[in-house]
């Protein structure tokens, strides 16, 4: 048997980097995270090998019986952690659970109402360039323009006005709590079903340091990658009396052959997040957050609603004469890596922006605690103020002895 390294060299390198840059770096991105080695030994597993087609006991090929268990644990500690009726676990990414949850309960053309964009919401939540704003009619509600909060009255408006039937909630950029119960009275007041998108606070969910989105919504969808720190994939929960539509949207409807590897992966890290260790790592990632976002305030960045809720922040650089972009690409120079991001209402272009996003659930992975989040605080503020070569270089020596402090060990 021969070695990456003997039959692609090229590919075995990047590999490699990407693990150096991975070891050394600040991984400051919210919706990134280390898995652990037992995650990732199921996911390179040869569970890849295996055509699985249809669900656990009903499959179009021979020779499921181990995939089988795999898939059936990973539904039922989906169903137990999360506290749903029924759990898929095949989609391959959020947006394919999106996709399916759609398909399973909206016909081409049907007024959705979900969260605009450029407020915080995310790509399959309807913009005009998604499958999702193409397939169907969405309308949007964003954020109020002085407190930048999802203002709930203005959502009821809205949808008494407009009379979607499937509200969407959830957003990949807000840093507060979501009110899942607030939605369900405005979906029971309108007649509309209610979707809850938690790939972002899924972890936090799970061990309950953001509130559950059941028993208020009726399908609930998610990644399994970022907080829950899983493989990359997706998720989607749903109440009973969707079972059927749900799993008929995913296979056949817009997925073929399920990822076994993947689905095993899901499985170890379900079990994974029942653990006191998770509910200790989801505590003190927002514990880190809150940390980091009063540093950045007390050195003078404003955030946008002026704290947070969960594991990812938002910096308003338009008072540092600054864009995200160049934010993002100064503090990529000295070893961060965080993403550029829309803000509010925000006056500069998407690829430009005016804000920056940040998330810890990627730091906190390594061990780095309060003390950290100070000292990183204080790294992004060298950076972003001085923007000269010489302190880009003294923050990279920085990160880089911090990184060796914290290595990546799950
Ligand atoms: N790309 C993800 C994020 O960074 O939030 C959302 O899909």
């Amino acid at each position: 048997m021969k070695s990456l390294d003997q039959v692609d060299v090229e590919i075995y390198n990047a590999i490699k980097e990407e693990k150096n840059r991975q070891d050394k770096g600040l991984e400051l991105i919210a919706s990134e995270n280390f898995t652990s080695e037992a995650v990732l030994e199921a996911q390179r597993s040869v569970m890849t090998n295996k055509y699985a087609e249809g669900y656990p006991g009903k499959r179009y090929y021979g020779g499921c019986k181990f995939v089988d268990v795999a898939e059936t644990l990973a539904i039922e500690r989906a169903i137990k952690l999360f506290n749903a009726d029924h759990a898929n676990v095949q989609p391959h990414s959020g947006t394919q659970a999106n996709m399916a949850v759609y398909f399973a309960c909206l016909e081409i053309g049907d007024t959705v109402l979900g969260m605009d964009l450029s407020c915080g919401g995310h790509l399959s939540h309807g913009a005009s360039f998604n499958f999702s704003g193409k397939f169907y009619n969405f309308e949007f509600y964003g954020v109020n323009k002085n407190t930048y909060k999802i203002d709930l009255e203005d959502v009821r408006q809205k949808a008494i006005e407009l009379k979607p039937k499937l509200i969407v909630t959830g957003a990949s950029s807000y840093p507060r709590e979501i009110d899942f119960e607030g939605f369900k009275e405005i979906a029971d007041e309108v007649g509309a079903l209610l979707m809850a998108d938690i790939a972002h606070i899924a972890g936090l969910v799970a061990s309950g340091f953001h509130k559950s989105p059941f028993p208020y919504c009726d399908f609930v969808t998610s990644t399994t990658h970022k907080t829950l720190r899983g493989p990359r994939g997706g998720l989607i929960l749903c109440k009973e009396e969707y079972k059927k539509d749900i799993d008929k949207a995913v296979f056949p409807f817009s997925q073929g052959g399920p990822m076994m590897h993947t689905i095993a992966a899901k499985a170890v890290c379900f079990k994974e997040a029942m653990g006191q260790d998770f509910i200790n790592y989801q505590k003190q990632i927002v514990d880190n957050c809150k940390v980091l976002s009063e540093e950045l305030m007390s050195l003078g960045y404003e955030l946008i609603t002026g704290r947070t809720d969960i594991h990812l922040l938002l910096m308003d650089l338009r008072k540092n004469e600054m864009t995200g972009k160049e934010a993002q690409e100064l503090l990529e120079s000295a070893g961060i890596t965080a993403n550029r991001n829309v803000i509010p209402y925000d006056p500069k272009p998407p690829n430009i922006t005016s804000g920056l996003r940040l998330g810890v659930p990627a730091i906190t992975s390594r061990g780095m605690k309060e003390s950290e989040m100070k000292q990183i605080a204080e790294m992004i503020h060298n950076v972003l103020q001085n923007r000269d070569e010489s302190t880009i270089n003294k923050v990279k020596e920085e990160v880089w002895e911090l990184c060796k402090r914290f290595p990546i060990d799950l």
